[in-house]
């Protein structure tokens, strides 16, 4: 039995009992775990409650689709509706806005609370993704009211477990990451092919990861970044959020604690930063953004501010790096 967040959890269930219809939303521009951690929360209202109506909203991904259809909804549909987001952090994120303050809304989710936009609010900075926390509220309806998952909901949390660690790769994997996922593969689904249907490239994908190596600026020591501008992305026909899904095919670079893609989208440049030691969700709300202490995104008006920005990313960098040598880490 998971302790944590027991109120929360509990708090939730019974909103849902109360509610016939359901709207789960997630974020725009959605990755595995914002797909893993929707799909994967129907599927436990739906085996679990008879006669609930659960509807799953947001625009698809060409890459994430095969794993579960949305519907397109208007704003009727929200009528007696309760409305649910899965990894969301912030309001302006959530993917398609069509509820009202009438709705009551519930939150969960795993980046820092900087917004708590809703009437509950699960924030679990622990987890290492919205996947893993939705299977910890699981384990809780499962104790308490003897809940079952589906094989496919299985499927849907691993998928993003898998996604938001870099398959166990990134520190935010921690002894629970890895018992969920043990338990996970307890369910009938393939592994195996799931894993390598999400790592399918497109071509022009292919293509476009021999420009970022080609083009990554060193800053300063540690740091480095990439500025993408709309005609190398129409060079190779892709799209911005496509560009932002790469920002980790440089981390194995010798020498790199922070790095981050600059991505033009006209109006202004987004910025997805990250970071293996320092924390840099300082700097992304200093710059109109936000996210977790090693993987977060800003925004800057145009190029010089993103000096600055880099600026600030070298001091922070800079202090870890003398930090690490006082205390003779690595
Ligand atoms: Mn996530």
């Amino acid at each position: 039995m998971v302790e944590k967040n027991i109120e929360l959890y509990e708090k939730i269930f019974q909103k849902i009992r109360q509610y016939k219809k359901i709207i789960i939303h997630r974020h725009e521009r959605p990755d595995p775990d914002a797909y893993g951690s929707q799909g994967a929360l129907a599927e436990i209202i739906r085996k679990n409650f008879e006669d609930k109506e659960v509807i799953l909203v947001g625009k698809k991904s060409p890459s994430l689709s095969f794993l579960f259809d949305t519907v397109e909804v208007d704003s009727s549909d929200y009528k007696g509706a309760l409305v649910i987001t899965t990894d969301t952090a912030n309001f302006d994120r959530i993917d398609g806005k069509l509820f009202t303050k009438e709705n009551y809304l519930i939150k969960i989710d795993h980046h820092p609370p900087i917004d708590n936009y809703a009437n509950i609010n699960l924030v679990d900075i622990e987890v290492s993704s919205c996947s893993e926390l939705i299977y910890n509220f699981y384990t809780y309806l499962k104790d308490k009211y003897n809940f079952k998952l589906t094989d496919k909901a299985a499927e849907l949390i691993y998928v993003g477990i898998v996604g938001d660690t870099g398959r166990f790769l990134f520190p935010n994997t921690s002894a629970n990451t890895l018992k969920v996922a043990a338990e996970l593969l307890n369910y009938d689904f393939n592994m195996a092919q799931l894993l390598n249907r999400l790592d399918i490239s497109s071509e022009k994908m292919m293509r476009f990861r021999s420009f970022i190596f080609k083009n990554y600026n060193v800053y300063h020591d540690g740091v480095v970044y990439l500025k993408i501008t709309k005609a190398d992305m129409e060079e190779y026909q892709i799209e911005p959020g496509e560009v932002s899904s790469e920002v980790n095919l440089i981390r194995s670079l010798e020498g790199l604690v922070a790095w981050c893609f600059a991505i033009d989208e006209g109006n202004k440049i987004r910025v997805r930063l990250r970071s293996k030691g320092p924390s840099i969700n300082q700097i992304a709300e200093k710059y109109n953004g936000g996210g977790h202490r090693l993987a977060s995104g800003a925004t800057v008006k145009n190029w010089d501010e993103l000096d600055d920005l880099l600026d600030d990313l070298a001091r922070v960098v800079f202090e870890f790096n003398k930090n690490k040598e006082i205390l003779g880490t690595e």
